[in-house]
C-alpha cells in the first residue's frame, strides 16, 4: 500500500532538505504495520535519512525529518541537520520547517527501544510509547509535543497539531538519492483547478443573476435517491460560506428520507448576508412513493410553496398527490419561485445499486425539465467512499479512475453530458473546514449558477420575442 504523502509535500520536503532530488519509500505505517514502538524500530533503525509525517482528523499534517539513522540505543542523537516540519495545517498549506536552534549543543533526534520516532533532546515530539491502539477512526497518540531544541519562530505547538495528537496515519520514509517516478495515474480524465484557488468564494459570492427579470436570487432543486448527500450537499455550501461546519440542513441516514420537506435553503456569508442562490432539498426518491412526474411539474413551475411541510411529506405519498385543490398550492407563482436548474444528486459508491425503476423515474423528471429547457447536472457525492485513493487526498478526484467510470456511467443512465457531471465530497466527519473540498464543491456551484444564468437570458429572449409579461412566464 503506498502512503499518503501526494508527490507536492515531497518536493516540498525535497527543496528544504536541499541536496538534490530524493525518492521517498515508505518504512512504517501505523495503519498497516500497527503502532507499535518494536515494530517501528525494527523497520526503521538504520535506514538513515528518514521523513516522519502525521495526519489528523482535522486535516494537519507535520513531523520531522532526521539525517541520520534511528536506532535503538537508549540515547540522544546529536543530528544538525534534523528540522521539524508543518504542510498543512487544519485543511490549509503552511510549509514551514523550524530548524534546530543550535546544531552543535542541541540533539535532533532520539533513540529509544520503547519510543516511537522522537525528535529534539526535550523532547519536541515524542509520538509515541509502548502500544497504542486504534480506536477505529484514529490513534490517540501518547507521546506528547513541545518547544524545546527546534525553533518555532512564535508558533505555539497547538497552531501545528490542533491541540491534539489523535492521528489517523503516522508515515516514516526511508530518503534516499534519485529522482521520483512520475506515477502513471497523475494522467487527469479533467483538466482541474489549482487545489489553492483562492478566487471562487468571491466569485461565487458576488453572483448576481443578470437581465432584467427582477430576479434576487436563482432555485437549484436537489433531487436523488434516499441518502446520497442532497442536505449535505447544502450543508456543505452553507459552512464554506459560514467559515465553519454548519448543518442547518438535517441529514442521516434512515430506511426512509430523513428530509420530508420541501425547504428552499439560503445561503449566508459570514457577514449575516444571504447570497444569490437558494438549494430547495426535497424528500429522497424511492421506487414505490415519492415525486411522481405531475408533482415534479409542479415543483419546476414554483406551484409548491416554500417551507410546505407536514401537508408536503403527505402529500409526496399517494394516494394523496399534490393537487390544485390542496392548500398550500401556488397557483399564479412567480419567476422567483421557478426552478431554474436542476441538480440530481447520485451516490457514487452505489451507482449500480440504482433500482432500474428509479433511473427510469429520475430519466423522466429529467425529460420534464429538458421540455421545459431547465439545465440539468449530476452532482455525483460520496468520492471519497468510491475511491480509497480519493479518501486519502481529495486532489486525485480527476486522476481517479474509479471517479471517471463513475462520472461515464452517470453519463449513461441520465443521458446528459460529462460535463455536467460534477463529483464532489460533502462535509460529514470533518470537524473543520478543508480546503480541496471547498475547492470542489465550489466548482459545482459555480457552474450550475452558470447554467442558471444561461436559462435566465434565454427566458429574457423568450420574453423580448414575444413580448409576454413576467407574470405569465410560467406558463412559456
Ligand atoms: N463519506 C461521505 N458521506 C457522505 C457524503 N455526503 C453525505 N454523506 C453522508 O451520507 C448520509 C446521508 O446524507 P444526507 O445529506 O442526509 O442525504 P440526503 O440525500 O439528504 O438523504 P435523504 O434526505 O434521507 O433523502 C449522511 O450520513 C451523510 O453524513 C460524502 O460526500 N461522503
Ligand atoms: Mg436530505
Amino acid at each position: 500500500m503506498a502512503g499518503q504523502l501526494s508527490d507536492k509535500y515531497m518536493g516540498q520536503l525535497e527543496s528544504w532538505i536541499g541536496t538534490g532530488p530524493k525518492i521517498f519509500t515508505l518504512l512504517y505505517q501505523i495503519t498497516r504495520d500497527g503502532c507499535n514502538a518494536t515494530t517501528f524500530h525494527q523497520k526503521c533503525d538504520n535506514q538513515g535519512p528518514t521523513v516522519t509525517v502525521l495526519y489528523n482528523q482535522q486535516g494537519s499534517v507535520y513531523r520531522g525529518y532526521g539525517s541520520l539513522n534511528w536506532n535503538s540505543s537508549s540515547s540522544n542523537i546529536k543530528d544538525a541537520n534534523a528540522f521539524i516540519f508543518q504542510l498543512r495545517y487544519s485543511g490549509s498549506d503552511k510549509p514551514t520547517k523550524f530548524a534546530i536552534i543550535d546544531k552543535h549543543t542541541q540533539y535532533g533526534l532520539n533513540g529509544h527501544p520503547t519510543y516511537g520516532p522522537t525528535f529534539g533532546g526535550g523532547h519536541d515530539l515524542q509520538a509515541f510509547t509502548g502500544t497504542v491502539n486504534s480506536s477505529g477512526v484514529f490513534f490517540a497518540l501518547n507521546g506528547y509535543m513541545n518547544a524545546h531544541s527546534f525553533d518555532y519562530q512564535g508558533l505555539t505547538v497547538d497552531k501545528i497539531n490542533n491541540c491534539n495528537l489523535q492521528v489517523t496515519e503516522l508515515e516514516v520514509y526511508a530518503i534516499t538519492d534519485g529522482q521520483r517516478k512520475q506515477s502513471p495515474v497523475l494522467q487527469t480524465w479533467r483538466k482541474h483547478p489549482e487545489w489553492n484557488e483562492k478566487t471562487l468564494t468571491e466569485e461565487i459570492a458576488s453572483f448576481k443573476p443578470s437581465g432584467e427579470l427582477g430576479l434576487s436570487d436563482v432555485r437549484i432543486l436537489m433531487l436523488g435517491p434516499v441518502g446520497t448527500g442532497k442536505s449535505s450537499f447544502y450543508n456543505t455550501i452553507n459552512s464554506v460560506f459560514k467559515g465553519r461546519i454548519t448543518q442547518r440542513a438535517p441529514s442521516g441516514i434512515g430506511t426512509q428520507s430523513i428530509t420530508t420537506a420541501y425547504t428552499p435553503y439560503e445561503v449566508k456569508a459570514r457577514s449575516g448576508a444571504s447570497l444569490n442562490f437558494r438549494f430547495c432539498d426535497t424528500r429522497g426518491l424511492e421506487v414505490p412513493q415519492g415525486l411522481n412526474n405531475l408533482e415534479c411539474n409542479y415543483l419546476l413551475d414554483g406551484n409548491i410553496s416554500d417551507f410546505y411541510e407536514c401537508q408536503f411529506t403527505r402529500q409526496f405519498n399517494p394516494p394523496t398527490p399534490i393537487c390544485p385543490e390542496n392548500p398550500g398550492f401556488v397557483h399564479k407563482p412567480n419567476l422567483k419561485e421557478k426552478i431554474l436548474c436542476v441538480l440530481f444528486v447520485i451516490d457514487a459508491a452505489t451507482i449500480d445499486e440504482i433500482p432500474p425503476k428509479l433511473v427510469e423515474k429520475m430519466n423522466s423528471f429529467q425529460r420534464i425539465a429538458n421540455r421545459k429547457g431547465i439545465p440539468r447536472a449530476v452532482l455525483l457525492t460520496k468520492v471519497d467512499l468510491a475511491c480509497k485513493n480519493v479518501a486519502s487526498n481529495i486532489t486525485n478526484v480527476f486522476i481517479s479512475k474509479k471517479i471517471e467510470g463513475a462520472v461515464d456511467k452517470v453519463s449513461g443512465l441520465l443521458g446528459l453530458p460529462k460535463n455536467n457531471i460534477f463529483p464532489v465530497k460533502n462535509y460529514e466527519n470533518e470537524m473543520q473546514l478543508d480546503d480541496n473540498i471547498r475547492i470542489l464543491a465550489l466548482l459545482a456551484l459555480r457552474q450550475l449558477l452558470y447554467f442558471a444564468e444561461d436559462y435566465v437570458e434565454n427566458l429574457q429572449e423568450k420574453i423580448n420575442g414575444r413580448n409576454v409579461s413576467t407574470e405569465k412566464l410560467h406558463k412559456l
